[in-house]
């Protein structure tokens, strides 16, 4: 049984990003308690305030945000965090070596039917300066650490630190979290995919065509028959991923035409695909790198497909 701190320690983690990974982890400790409690908690249901992604916040959503961004303003070795539910960069500690950015409740529209939510942290390196938007556009490349809690039957947590991704679990006795996974490997094959298919008309020939041929199965030209899974929370079905394979993807779709991409870059998209990536897998757009995009914007969205490396690369191919 090693804990979080044994395993950051003996792996040669830096003992201030061990420090601050330790932080992430007590903020999803409390997290994972009040999505416990559920409606005794008082958590559930809706606020009557949108973030600045023009979605209506849910309680839950709230609380974590604050909860987050309180306990990393109190860390002296953050300068500064960024948030989905936040419109801006929020400033911490001046002489902070790191910048967090986060997606505090992933999967809202899960919480008010009890299933599977989580949060999910992008620790990169804080320049020299102000912080300010600008100190957040950075390549995923940069990434010191990333990782995502999730809030299932057990709550755990997949984290990556630039040399494998680990996975824990949190002891509800001790409130610690004890590795259960020292090296994840996603199968390099999979006859599982995850889409929102109610999207399947606004999708790009490239896309279309792909699921179609997954659907037709052993009488198409993929000569195998595919199962489908869509949780409608991302760490949700990354975590499907991480733990037996697949390809998740959530692609450009013409549905509403000023916003093509749903998944934001820097607290979904760059994180999930530090995480996929050091377990062997692939992360794209369908035409780069995930985590080669030079941000533009913290808000930014993109096109996601990553998972098991061969189906994922499979895909790839109807995109060029
Ligand atoms: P929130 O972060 O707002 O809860 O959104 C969750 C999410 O971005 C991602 O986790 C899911 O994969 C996706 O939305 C589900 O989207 P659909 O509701 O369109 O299926």
């Amino acid at each position: 049984m090693h804990t979080l701190q044994e395993t950051l320690s003996r792996r040669g983690v830096d003992g201030e990003l061990l420090t601050l990974i330790q932080s992430l982890a007590s903020c999803a400790t409390e997290i994972s308690a009040l999505v416990r409690g559920g409606a005794l908690a008082g958590v559930l249901g809706a606020t009557q305030s949108e973030n600045v992604q023009g979605e209506t916040q849910k309680k839950l959503d709230v609380i974590a945000n604050e909860l987050i961004k309180q306990a990393l303003q109190a860390q002296p070795l953050v300068k500064g965090v960024a948030s989905e539910e936040e419109d801006d960069v929020v400033a911490a500690n001046a002489d902070g070596r790191f910048l967090v950015s986060f997606d505090p409740l992933d999967g809202s529209s899960n919480i008010d039917i009890n299933s599977l939510v989580g949060t999910i942290f992008s620790v990169l390196p804080a320049p020299a300066g102000e912080v300010n938007e600008a100190a957040f556009l950075q390549p995923g490349e940069n990434q010191l650490a990333a990782c995502y809690m999730l809030y299932g039957p057990a709550t755990v947590m997949a984290l990556t630190t630039g040399n494998g991704t680990q996975m824990f679990t949190l002891d509800p006795k001790t409130g610690d979290f004890i590795l259960v996974e020292e090296q994840v490997s996603i199968p390099a094959d999979t006859a599982e995919f995850a889409i929102n298919m109610s999207n399947q008309r606004f999708w790009q020939p490239a896309m279309q065509n792909y699921i179609a041929d997954c659907l037709l199965g052993k009488e198409g030209q993929r000569g195998k028959n595919f199962n489908m899974r869509w949780i409608a929370a991302m760490v949700g079905d990354v975590h499907r991923v991480l733990s037996r394979g697949g390809l998740f993807t959530y692609p450009q779709d013409t549905k509403n035409p000023e916003k093509p991409f749903k998944l934001r870059l820097m607290y979904e998209a760059n994180p999930m695909s530090f995480l996929v990536e050091q377990a062997g897998g692939v992360a794209s757009t369908g035409y780069e790198r995930i985590m080669a995009i030079q941000p533009e914007g913290i808000h930014q969205r993109v096109a996601v497909i990553l998972g098991s490396k061969n189906e994922v690369n499979t895909c790839l191919e109807y995109h060029r």
